[in-house]
């Protein structure tokens, strides 16, 4: 006899990124990050990196048609409930993803949020952002109004200002709401103060979080992670401060267990909260 369960699950996010094979960071957290949180994930690899705990050595590009084919093909069969964007590497591709996110009508669809990580740059220095793309970038965030994710030294490339206190940052992430988006959650983690503070900011709501600093190198993909928390979140329909609260618990939570993998800037543990 066959026993048909209930499904726990409902929820589903469209990832569009790129692939990290050594499954700290990329597309592999994501999906890790968004299976823990009891969401369906679904991916678009808008590049395959060459790269492990100590650094990024290739990028291999997948051709704009067939990052379209993928967002296509999903959002063809699957209804997604949000879509989460990481690394998107020049600006031919991040037109392109605007045109096909605009062709499925996600774009102005207040039901479907898209957060953007602005992913620029990678632990080791290797650029996953061409210099030229950045004008692109800040086009598609006017046009799609996402939640977006940056960490300070993004913010400092979106706002062209210096972060160097917590009173920049709340200056810079009034500029980056003027960029367009609905949400900026602007990441304190590089500031070198003992006490970090992530940093949720709209038209109408403003929250701090102010942690101790972690001291370890053990926080590759910490970013993607939180982004895809954030998503996740905001699938299962939360507010967005819920959402912010639980994907900064989540991201600390999986820092202080990190497995210690790798020679490098070791990955965190996404699976802390599954046994
Ligand atoms: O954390 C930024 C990032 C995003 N996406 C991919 C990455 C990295 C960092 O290494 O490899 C694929």
């Amino acid at each position: 006899m066959i026993i048909k369960k209930v499904s726990n699950l409902s929820k589903t996010v469209l990832v569009i990124a790129g692939s990290d094979p050594s499954g700290g960071a990329g597309i592999q957290a994501d999906l890790k990050t968004l299976t823990s949180f009891g969401v369906y994930g679904m991916t678009a690899i808008t590049a395959l990196t060459e790269q492990n705990t100590k650094g990024v050595s290739g990028i291999f590009e997948i051709p704009l048609d067939f990052v379209v084919k993928q967002i296509n093909c999903c959002l063809s069969d699957i209804e997604a409930n949000a879509i989460k964007i990481g690394m998107m590497h020049n600006a031919n591709l991040i037109n392109g993803v605007y045109e096909a996110l605009k062709s499925n009508q996600i774009i102005g669809n207040k039901k479907i949020k898209i957060i953007l990580d602005p992913v620029m740059v990678a632990k080791g220095g290797h650029r996953l952002l061409k210099s030229d793309a950045v004008n692109a970038l800040k086009t598609f965030i006017k046009k799609t109004n996402p939640v977006l994710t940056p960490n300070i030294p993004e913010a400092e490339i979106l706002t062209g200002m210096k972060i160097n206190s917590f009173a920049d940052m709340k200056i810079a992430a009034k500029k980056i709401i003027n960029l367009g988006v609905s949400y900026v959650i602007l990441k304190g983690g590089h500031m070198n103060t003992p006490i970090m503070s992530d940093l949720l900011m709209g038209k109408q709501v403003i929250h701090q979080i102010e942690t101790k600093k972690i001291e370890t190198n053990h926080t590759h993909g910490t970013g993607c992670t939180m982004a895809s928390a954030i998503a996740a979140g905001l699938a299962k329909s939360l507010e967005i401060k819920e959402a912010f609260l639980n994907a900064h618990f989540y991201v600390n939570q999986a820092i202080l267990r990190s497995p210690r993998f790798g020679n490098g800037h070791g990955p965190i543990n996404h699976s802390f909260n599954i046994n």
